[in-house]
């Protein structure tokens, strides 16, 4: 699994993009973001994030949210990592993220969280039309199961400290060599100096 992560993080550096196992992961802010590859309630969301060494996302901004909305779910609704503990204060009491990072930022619908029905403790991002009325990014609670539709999820893994530095440094490298190669023809003179790719280099 960690080799997986690191693949994900190594090709996203490259390019902001990069495709594995037929999920398109998206740098942004040096994290990175993926829709699940199935659809499904909250848990079955967060259960397939955590199998990608991710979780359902934590948004910290409006300008995460919009970014999210654009890139991933521009017309759908989606899972994020926000849920509410279990005997809170209906209907704003103790949401919290999976991620377990403070909730300092929230994008509730004008009117949410209301708890139309009990459970309603998932926070699904809107994006959509309803009746007419497009959401714009801004969240719901609802229940486990979602409203009636699809749901995938928005997965993210925030990368450790210093491990994007490090593989952006050596995607500099690796490119820088192959520049070098492509121009003259020649091996990597860098190698030659160390005499670890030339036979019988002295
Ligand atoms: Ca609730
Ligand atoms: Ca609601």
């Amino acid at each position: 699994m960690r080799l997986h992560v690191i693949f994900c993080v190594s090709v996203a550096v490259f390019s902001g993009v990069a495709t594995v196992d037929g999920q398109t992961w998206h740098e942004h802010g040096g994290h990175l973001y993926a829709l699940t590859p199935n659809s499904g309630s909250w848990h079955d969301a967060q259960s397939q994030a955590q199998s990608f060494g991710a979780d359902l996302v934590t948004i910290r901004s409006q300008a995460e949210n919009d970014w999210l909305v654009s890139t991933l779910a521009p017309d759908i609704a989606v899972w994020i990592g926000l849920y509410q503990l279990p005997g809170s204060t209906e209907p704003d009491e103790s949401w919290v993220w999976v991620s377990g990072e403070p909730p300092t930022f929230v994008n509730w619908w004008p009117g949410q969280p209301n708890e139309h029905l009990p459970g309603d403790d998932y926070a699904l991002l809107n994006s959509d039309a309803d009746d007419g009325v497009w959401f714009n990014g801004q969240w719901h609670d609802v229940p486990l199961e979602g409203w009636p539709g699809p749901h995938y999820g928005i997965m993210e893994i925030v990368p450790e400290p210093g491990t994007m530095a490090l593989l952006a440094w050596g995607a500099t490298r690796l490119l820088s060599r192959r520049r070098v190669g492509t121009r003259s023809g020649l091996p990597d003179p860098a190698a030659v100096g160390r005499g670890d790719g030339v036979a019988g280099s002295a």
